[in-house]
């Protein structure tokens, strides 16, 4: 099982780390978390409806600002592999920093070039640890930027941009697309900075108004459960899997000439006008997920959260069999959750590997959790690491 650190320990060895690394305190640390989606995966770009909860995993970092116009950055994931830039030459094309460090030097670039960051002279330490599995689909890199956003955000622009995390999760996102150069979607930033302790977030992509709806599990007996396959995939990949569902989606939005694909009104009439099977495929998936995000939401606001599972079966039926982004191990996952118990399951995030989310009965926890690895042993495949996520708060500062 993978079991959350507590809050408070982890930010005190943080800052502890810092101190002994730096030899003073920092000014402060802050934490950021990853997120699971429950619906409306790939509908992001598509200027569509999403739900995602944050995770109780995150990315703890503490930081002190200097005026030497140079940014140290340490991590405990990469003990040897200390970054270090200077923020006024910082340039995204190409990219100055290539390694995990372009995530905060992505962001203090895009923060910057917003006019968040002062234009010369600013720098800081910055000491940070994680416990969000990398390349998990469990948003691991923008629990990095984020809580890099909201440090800098807070050190330098405390009367502005800290206290706007709609424009801050855009300008994490700005990070990622343009500085690391992954053609990421809104969702995963919104999530870290937006979400709000057991709730899920519902939020419309294109005007990125959100409203934190009650996900009641507990009071319904209910947990929400992650199965890390352990196979991992990038999203930054340009040949990818990733970017491709990209544009074909651009691609079948320009045939039927809308804006986006959160745009098509009539399935039936769009689908009759695609001659591409593999485009029909696509705006059949897009168009049915945001439905479902609406469905969810209904069934959340009429406190049946336990009626989730039927619709986390159908959406990952749509992600496997008409938006292909499933693998083998992520249909064995949501199966043997299925079949041990689970009321529904789904993969969750940008597919290819990564993680599933099942609802589960607290009772029923064992049985799931011994039917996937059952069904992970028979076929021989690495057993996949299992978690409890309860939706925890946005990012935040922490010491
Ligand atoms: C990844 C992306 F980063 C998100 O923007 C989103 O598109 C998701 O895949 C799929 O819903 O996490």
């Amino acid at each position: 099982m993978i079991e959350p650190k507590p809050r408070e320990e982890t930010a005190q060895r943080v800052r502890a780390a810092f101190t002994e690394t730096y030899g003073n305190a920092p000014a402060g640390v802050w934490h950021a978390p990853g997120r699971a989606n429950l619906m409306g995966e790939h509908t992001d770009y598509n200027d569509g409806l999403v739900l995602p909860v944050a995770l109780p995993w995150g990315v703890t970092l503490a930081l002190t600002p200097t005026d030497d116009d140079t940014v140290e950055v340490r991590s405990a994931q990469y003990p040897q592999e200390p970054v270090t830039f200077t923020p006024s030459t910082l340039t995204a094309d190409p990219p100055t920093v290539t390694n995990w460090g372009g995530y905060v030097a992505g962001v203090w670039w895009s923060l910057r070039h917003a006019g968040h960051l002062p234009a010369t002279g600013a720098g800081a330490r910055v000491y940070l640890d994680s416990d969000v599995p990398a390349g998990a689909a469990l948003s691991s890199s923008a629990a990095l930027e984020c809580a890099t956003a909201l440090a800098l955000a807070q050190t330098f622009d405390p009367t502005g941009l800290a206290q706007d995390r709609q424009t801050m999760a855009r300008l994490a996102q700005r990070a990622e697309n343009d500085f690391v150069g992954a053609p990421s979607g809104i969702l995963d930033q919104s999530a870290s900075l937006r979400c709000q302790a057991d709730h899920a977030l519902f939020l419309d992509c294109r005007s990125l108004g959100a409203r934190n709806v009650t996900l009641p599990l507990a009071q319904a007996g209910l947990r929400l459960l992650v199965i890390n396959t352990k196979v991992t995939h990038r999203i930054a990949d340009t040949d990818g899997g990733y970017a491709q569902r990209r544009r074909e989606c651009e691609e079948a939005a320009r045939i039927l000439d809308v804006a986006a694909l959160r745009d098509v009104s009539d399935l039936d009439a769009a689908l009759e006008h695609l001659t591409d099977p593999v485009l029909r495929r696509r705006v059949r998936h897009v168009v049915t997920e945001i439905h479902r995000v609406n469905a969810a939401v209904g069934l959340l606001r009429a406190n049946a959260v336990a009626d989730l599972g039927a619709l986390f079966n159908a959406s990952h039926l749509s992600l496997r069999d008409h938006f292909e982004v499933s693998c083998p191990e992520l249909d064995l996952a949501v199966e043997a959750a299925c079949a041990g118990g689970a009321r529904g399951a789904r993969m969750t995030g940008g597919g290819f590997g990564g993680s599933a989310v099942a609802l589960v009965a607290h009772d029923r926890i064992d049985d799931v959790c011994a039917a996937i690895a059952a069904a992970f042993a028979d076929r021989g495949w690495t057993l996949p690491e299992v978690g409890v996520a309860t939706p925890a708060d946005a990012a935040r500062q922490v010491l």
